[in-house]
C-alpha cells in the first residue's frame, strides 16, 4: 500500500513539475523500487520507459540532504578542457588539459606548465585524459598517464605512459609507453579512461569501446581491449592471476569486459576492491564494482535507449552471464570520475562523490554495498569534469571548458544556517 501510495505521490508529482498529464505506464521506469515514503532526486522522466531496476534501490535512491554548505575558490583557470589530476605529496596538483597540455596548479599561486607531455591525438574526446602518481612516488617519482596516442594515419588508441616527473616539477622526463589499447581504431569517440592502484601495487586501467557500431561490438570480444578494464603491473605488462592469463585468444590484461565508455574509477578503502563509473548513451550511465573475468553487458543489456531513440541491441536490461549494475541513472548524469570520502572535513565519510558533466557532484551514500541515498551537489559551476580529495579533506574539482578551472571546494561556516 505504501508502494502504490508512494507511486501515487511520484506521479503527481512529477504531473505537477512538468504540467503534463502523463498516463501512469509511461512513469513506471520512473518508479522508486523502494517503499521509502523519500522520492529520489527530481530528474524527469527516464529514457527507457519499460526498464524496471533488477533489485530495490537499483536506480533513483531515495534523495539524502545533508544540508552542507559549499565554499567555492577557484585555484587555477586558463586551462584549455581540464581532464584528470592527481594530488602531489606537498598539495600541489598535476592537471591534464585535455587539449594537450600538462599543468602544475599551486593553490594559491596559480599554473605553470609541465614540459615533456606525450603526443596526443585531440580530436572529439582524445587528448590527454588521466594522470596518476606511482605508489612509490616519494621515491622514484614516477607519473602514470593515460592519453589518445596517434597511431597509423587516422587511427588511435588508448595507451598508458610512465614517466618521471623532474625534481622542480617541470618536466616529465623518461616517457615511455608501456601499454597501448589494440587493435587502434578511426575514431574520436570514447576513450575511456581512469588508473587506479590496487593495494598490491597493480594498477588498473580503464578504456572505452571506440563509439562507432564495429567496435562498439568488441566490447564482449576478449580477443581485443575494445571496452575493458585492465589490470596491470606497474611495467605495463597483464597482472599476476588475470582471470583470462593463459587463454591462446584472449588478452591477458584483461581485468572484465563489457564496459562502453569508463571514465571513472576508484577504489573502496575499506575493501581494496576496484569500483567503476561508466557513461550509457541515454539513460545507461552505470556504478560498477568489476570483478576478475565478469561481463558487464554492453552493448547487450542496458538501462538505456540509443543516441536517436531506438532500442540497443534487444533493448533488454538483463541476461544470464551478464551483471547487473550496483545503480544505474536514466537520465544520465555523465560521469567523469569517482572518489571514495576519506575525510572529516564534511559529514560524509565513505560516501562515493562523483564528478558530473552534467553539472553536479552527485553524492552517494552506501549500505552493504549497494546504494541508500543520493544528493546532487555544487549544481552551479557547470560541467565537472574530476574530483579529487586533499589530505584535509577539501575537494578540488575540475569544471570541463575551455576556460577550465581547478576549484576547491570546502564547507561554507561563514553564514548559520
Ligand atoms: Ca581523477
Ligand atoms: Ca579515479
Amino acid at each position: 500500500m505504501r508502494a502504490i501510495a508512494f507511486v501515487f505521490a511520484a506521479f503527481v508529482l512529477a504531473g505537477c513539475q512538468q504540467n503534463q498529464q502523463a498516463p501512469p505506464d509511461q512513469l513506471s521506469g520512473a518508479t522508486p523500487s523502494s517503499t521509502s515514503p523519500v522520492g529520489p532526486v527530481e530528474q524527469g522522466q527516464p529514457n527507457k520507459r519499460d526498464a524496471r531496476p533488477a533489485f530495490p534501490q537499483q536506480t533513483r535512491a531515495p534523495e539524502s540532504i545533508s544540508g552542507v554548505r559549499l565554499k567555492v575558490e577557484a585555484v587555477a583557470e586558463g586551462i584549455d578542457e581540464p581532464w584528470g589530476s592527481a594530488l602531489l605529496p606537498d598539495g600541489k596538483l598535476l592537471v591534464t588539459a585535455r587539449t594537450g597540455k600538462l599543468w602544475l596548479v599551486t593553490p594559491g599561486q596559480g599554473k605553470s606548465e609541465v614540459g615533456g607531455a606525450p603526443r596526443v591525438d585531440n580530436r572529439g574526446q582524445g587528448g590527454l585524459l588521466d594522470i596518476s602518481l606511482a605508489p612509490d612516488f616519494a621515491t622514484s617519482r614516477a607519473v602514470y598517464i593515460s592519453f589518445s596516442e596517434p597511431r597509423d594515419g587516422r587511427k588511435n588508441g588508448t595507451s598508458l605512459a610512465r614517466a618521471t616527473l623532474s625534481a622542480d616539477n617541470a618536466r616529465l622526463e623518461n616517457l615511455k609507453v608501456v601499454f597501448q589499447q589494440m587493435p587502434a581504431w578511426d575514431s574520436s569517440l570514447h576513450f575511456g579512461s581512469n588508473i587506479e592502484w590496487d593495494p598490491q601495487g597493480n594498477l588498473y586501467l580503464t578504456v572505452g569501446e571506440r563509439s562507432l557500431p564495429q567496435p562498439r561490438q568488441l566490447a564482449q570480444d576478449v580477443s581485443t581491449h575494445i571496452g575493458k578494464v585492465m589490470r596491470l603491473k606497474a611495467d605495463g605488462t597483464a597482472a599476476e592471476g588475470n582471470p583470462f592469463a593463459g587463454q591462446a585468444s584472449a588478452k591477458p590484461e584483461i581485468w572484465s569486459y563489457g564496459h562502453r565508455n569508463v571514465q571513472g574509477a576508484a577504489i573502496d578503502p575499506a575493501t581494496g576492491q576496484l569500483w567503476t563509473i561508466e557513461h550509457g548513451p541515454r539513460g545507461g550511465d552505470e556504478l560498477n564494482r568489476p570483478e576478475a573475468g565478469k561481463n558487464y553487458g554492453w552493448p547487450i543489456i542496458c538501462y538505456c535507449i540509443d543516441y536517436p531513440g531506438g532500442p540497443i541491441g534487444e533493448g533488454i536490461t538483463a541476461k544470464d552471464g551478464m551483471e547487473q549494475p550496483v545503480y544505474y541513472w536514466d537520465p544520465v548524469i555523465a560521469p567523469g570520475d569517482m572518489i571514495f570520502y576519506k575525510g572529516d572535513l564534511f559529514p560524509w565519510k565513505s560516501n562515493i562523490l562523483a564528478s558530473s558533466l552534467s553539472g553536479a557532484i552527485v553524492r552517494l551514500e552506501m549500505t552493504d554495498g549497494k546504494v541508500s541515498g543520493e544528493e546532487r551537489l555544487l549544481q552551479d559551476q557547470g560541467r565537472i569534469r574530476d574530483i579529487l580529495e586533499a589530505a584535509d579533506g577539501s575537494l578540488y574539482v575540475l569544471t570541463d571548458e575551455s576556460d577550465g578551472k581547478v576549484l576547491r571546494v570546502t564547507p561554507d561556516v561563514s553564514q548559520p544556517r
